[in-house]
């Protein structure tokens, strides 16, 4: 018999396709419901870490879709993790494992109501893993999600910072300005 996790979780896929809209090249892969399904799943997908540049993938709640202009997600905000290049190849599939471990182990006690799903982005500069929360100003359930992710990662402090996805596409949306404006830090 197989172990029941306490949400269904959707994989997504994105691969930047050129030419395409961002929805385009964003694809539901599976999802699964079980320990032993999120297992399969897991040692049948290619490594983050083999993935080519430009490429995510996404694990969210089954019903909310990755995108800021999801219901759940319009309100919300990111912690946001960007690894150093030079250490990918030791960190990156690791902080992504246990990034999923702890979406579908429910590790946020009251405050994983508030989870939405996590990414990891491969990027040229340097890869990004991020939490999704659906409310930016639930200050005590955000920090506590935050404050859990970087105990389970074990990363340096200083690199991890919670955005608004607001913010997020407003400065994406500004040419030139890449000032981050973050909400709360650790
Ligand atoms: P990214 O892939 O999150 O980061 O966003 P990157 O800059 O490191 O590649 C790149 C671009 O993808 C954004 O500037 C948006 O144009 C688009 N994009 C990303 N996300 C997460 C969304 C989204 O949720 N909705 C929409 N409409 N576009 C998005």
């Amino acid at each position: 018999v197989k172990h029941p996790l306490q949400n269904t979780w959707s994989l997504w896929f994105f691969k930047n396709e050129k030419g395409n809209q961002w929805k385009d090249n964003l694809r539901l892969v599976t999802s699964f419901s079980t320990v032993e399904d999120f297992w399969a799943i897991y040692n049948h997908i290619q490594l983050s870490s083999k993935l080519p540049t430009g490429c995510d993938y996404m694990l969210f709640k089954q019903g909310i879709e990755p995108m800021w202009e999801d219901v759940q997600n319009r309100e919300g905000g990111r912690w946001l993790l960007t690894t150093d290049k030079k250490k990918r190849a030791q960190d990156l599939d690791r902080v992504w494992l246990e990034t999923l471990l702890c979406l579908i182990g429910e590790s946020f006690d009251d405050a994983s109501e508030d989870i939405c799903g996590a990414c990891v982005q491969i990027r040229q500069k340097a890869d990004k893993v991020a939490i999704w929360t659906t409310n930016a100003h639930n200050k005590d359930r955000v920090m506590a999600i935050g404050r859990k992710f970087q105990a389970r990662i074990k990363l340096a402090p200083e690199s991890l910072f919670y955005q608004k996805h607001t913010d997020t596409a407003n400065s994406a949306s500004k040419q030139g300005s890449n000032k981050s404006k973050y909400e709360y830090i650790i």
